[in-house]
């Protein structure tokens, strides 16, 4: 090759390097909150983060969830609490608490179904950036696969909606019948001890109904919301009692609240 022609293709390659990260939208620019999110405005659970803000977080990161074919558990009412972690970072954690009503599993199956995720996220430079996310997954049983995983280690579905970037809300799939979320299909395939299954079949966002509004549970702390009936069935979201899902059928047993969960990340 002409070395004139060579030294232009390399300082085309060059140029194209030091272009290719704005190519991409990283992160959410969706969140009308960055600084402000402390130390301003109404804080009802007394945390340091504005409650509007708190909400904005719940709502913008929510995951997008891939559930299989064969789900037969997808009833929930899902919850959430919002923390700061560091105002010199402008980090944040969000615990999204899933409430599925059942698991549905042939051998495991139970009322109430708590599995959870914690994302962590930063605001740097006018964007919101997920930076972290734990996901349970049959947490303290005998086959718990729960994990933290980097950004990098999970996938971003911004084809279904333009607004997401990568390092925004996080695509995740759920083991089928037991709610346990993983990062990818092949963790999922591989999650407790083999016996859990996930495809790409149909998804939903978490919240499909309320988007959470009216659903910030505050904190251990400081409860927002911890008593709800429905049905003339209570469940105390935030005690360390039974999670029945709203429902007590007799011939299956009920699971442990998430309160262990709540106290064991100091929410
Ligand atoms: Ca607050
Ligand atoms: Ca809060």
């Amino acid at each position: 090759m002409h070395r004139l022609a060579r030294s232009a293709l390399v300082s085309l390659a060059l140029l194209l390097c030091m272009v290719a990260p704005e190519a991409r939208a990283d992160g959410l620019a969706t969140i009308s909150y960055g600084d402000n999110c402390w130390g301003s405005g109404a804080d009802a659970d007394q945390d340091g983060l504005n409650d509007d803000c708190e909400y904005q977080l719940a709502y913008w990161f929510m995951p997008l969830l891939w559930f299989d074919s064969g789900e037969s558990g997808l009833g929930r009412r899902p919850y959430y609490s919002v923390k700061s972690v560091s105002f010199s970072t402008r980090t944040v954690q969000i615990f999204y608490l899933d409430t599925f009503f059942d698991d549905t599993g042939v051998t495991t199956g139970h009322d109430g179904d708590p599995e959870f995720q914690l994302f962590e996220v930063h605001f740097s430079g006018g964007r919101w950036y997920l930076d972290w996310a734990y996901l349970s997954a049959h947490r303290e049983s005998v086959c718990d696969s729960s994990a933290w995983y980097s950004h990098d280690q999970l996938e971003y579905d911004t084809a279904i909606d333009s607004r997401n970037g990568y390092r925004g809300w996080p695509t995740l799939y759920v083991a089928e019948d037991k709610h346990a979320t993983y990062n990818n299909l092949s963790t999922c395939d591989n999650g407790c001890l083999l016996q859990d299954y996930c495809s790409r079949t149909t998804y939903q966002f978490l919240d499909t109904s309320s988007k959470l509004v009216t659903r910030n549970v505050g904190s251990t702390t400081v409860q927002l919301i911890n008593q709800v009936v429905i049905n003339s069935k209570t469940e105390l979201l935030l005690d360390d009692v039974a999670f029945k899902g709203w429902d007590d059928q007799w011939y299956r047993a009920n699971s442990k609240g998430y309160r262990r969960h709540l106290n064991d990340f100091g929410f």
